[in-house]
């Protein structure tokens, strides 16, 4: 990388410093994440030549702790001429008789690849029989078949793709293979109703948690998830929700570590328009890597990995605050664009409550976390967010779907132009904001229609990770 260029990402105001993102240029789904040798190894879809999504190849980083990221060079690149020549779409790692292993989609057409590594993931050897399977099953129209997601299952290995049944819905297609190379279709693992989770499903993962399985598909819009129970062949969903309540984060991949921890990281698009993402320079990062785990009641809980608290710099404490409607400077002269917060806050007779974050001294500037009790619903509103005309600024959330809420905890991270948020262990709710204002840092807390009660409040500034 010259430079000019290491300068201006260096200065970029919008530049996220303690989430994953490659050096420059553009990156969209985590691929293959794996512990390898006591590290964790993250792959991600990724544009060398500019931050516009083209010419994908697979990016690779490694970590000890799961925080702090090193920079591996390229795993794959195109193959002129081969099944991946026009781009190494996404895909899974596993370990085949110790063998680092990955499976991709090689395009176009879509068809799937094996490469593997005889020198602990440093460069990767392309199968020189690829593509491992080199089309759908045979009689099914599709509207897709690409992202493979493997796990071992006995003494063979299963694969699901994502795909969907022309006029019928999104579908994870389901094989066994006992060498990877090999792989015999067993038939659709799942399909679903077109008007209920869209044409094709991108990204399956599928993957036992708790008593359950889960699985979890990118429909092109919310990344949706099932929990249900699988029988060796298919998998019969029996609840449903949504990974994330925003429209940033996408085409998640997972990891079951070796302290039994299913971990997963999300693609947290842009809201930028594509000429300023060009001219920044990058495109794209990870989620905070998320812990997925079942509550007793069997809902589905997600939570930062703990790791992530060695981030943690200045701390300040807040208990017991009334949160008048109209009030204002609760926090005091709290500020920040690299902090997280764990606020606990007590309904109250308010209609909503919660935070106001990247406020501006004149409010001209300002994202507002909000809950509404009667909706039951979880937003971000960034409609104030940004006065640069040419981003999207928008109100985006969902139904957090507590019932009888006696406490909110909102534990949220921002990261210049990230706020991830995550409600009760129970949802993460994602938006990017660009503000235009060195001074939108404000935090302040809000209710409305009556008063709430911020029962404690932790602060830190959050150290940067690279
Ligand atoms: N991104 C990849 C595809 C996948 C999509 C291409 C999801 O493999 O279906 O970059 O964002």
């Amino acid at each position: 990388m010259d430079q000019a260029l290491r300068d201006k990402l260096a200065r970029d105001p919008h530049r996220p410093r303690y989430h994953f993102l490659p050096p420059a240029h553009w990156m969209n789904d985590p691929n293959g994440p794996i512990q390898y040798r006591g590290e964790y190894h993250l792959f991600y879809q990724h544009n060398p030549d500019g931050a516009y999504h083209a010419n994908m190849h697979w990016g690779h980083a490694v970590s000890r702790d799961l925080v702090h990221w090193r920079h591996l060079p390229i795993a794959l690149a195109p193959t002129p001429g081969g099944p991946d020549k026009d781009g190494i779409w996404s895909g899974c790692a596993v370990l085949h008789e110790g063998v680092p292993s990955i499976l991709y989609t090689g395009v176009h057409p879509q068809v799937q690849c094996l490469a593997r590594s005889y020198d602990d993931m440093l460069t990767w050897q392309k199968y020189p029989g690829n593509p491992v399977i080199a089309a759908p099953p045979q009689g099914l129209r599709v509207t897709g078949f690409r992202d493979p997601f493997a796990w071992r299952e006995g003494d063979e290995w299963r694969v699901v793709i994502g795909s969907g049944l022309e006029g019928v819905g999104g579908a994870a297609l389901l094989y066994r293979s006992r060498d990877l190379i090999h792989w015999e279709y067993l038939g659709p693992l799942c399909i679903g109703k077109i008007e209920e989770s869209g044409k094709m499903w991108e990204c399956p993962n599928f993957f036992p948690l708790g008593a359950k399985h889960a699985l979890a598909v990118s429909p092109y819009g919310k990344v949706i998830y099932f929990l249900g129970e699988y029988d060796g062949r298919t998998f019969r969903p029996e609840t449903r929700g949504l990974l994330d309540l925003g429209e940033s984060f996408y085409a998640p991949n997972c990891l079951l570590d070796n302290k039994g921890r299913r971990i997963m990281w999300g693609w947290l698009k842009e809201a930028r328009g594509k000429e300023a993402q060009i001219a920044s320079g990058w495109s794209g990062l990870h989620s905070l890597p998320r812990e997925l785990f079942l509550h007793p009641d069997g809902a589905l809980g997600v939570r930062p990995v703990t790791e992530l608290q060695v981030l943690r710099g200045t701390h300040r404490h807040f208990a017991d605050l009334a949160i008048a409607p109209g009030a204002s400077y609760l926090l005091g002269d709290l500020r920040g664009d690299m902090l997280e917060i764990i606020a606990t806050i007590a309904p109250g007779d308010a209609t909503e409550f919660g935070l106001v974050v990247r406020r501006a001294p004149d409010e001209s500037e300002q994202a507002i976390i909000a809950y509404g009790v009667a909706e039951r619903r979880l937003s971000i509103n960034g409609e104030h967010s940004s006065l640069d005309e040419t981003v999207t600024c928008k109100v985006v959330g969902d139904i957090l779907g507590l019932t009888g809420l006696k406490e909110l905890t909102l534990h949220v991270f921002l990261d210049r132009s990230v706020i991830e948020v995550y409600a009760n262990e129970r949802a993460a709710l994602t938006a990017r904001v660009y503000p235009t204002r060195a001074d939108s840092l404000g935090v302040d807390a809000f209710a409305v229609g009556g008063s709430a009660r911020v029962l404690s409040c932790d602060v830190w500034e959050m150290q940067g990770i690279w």
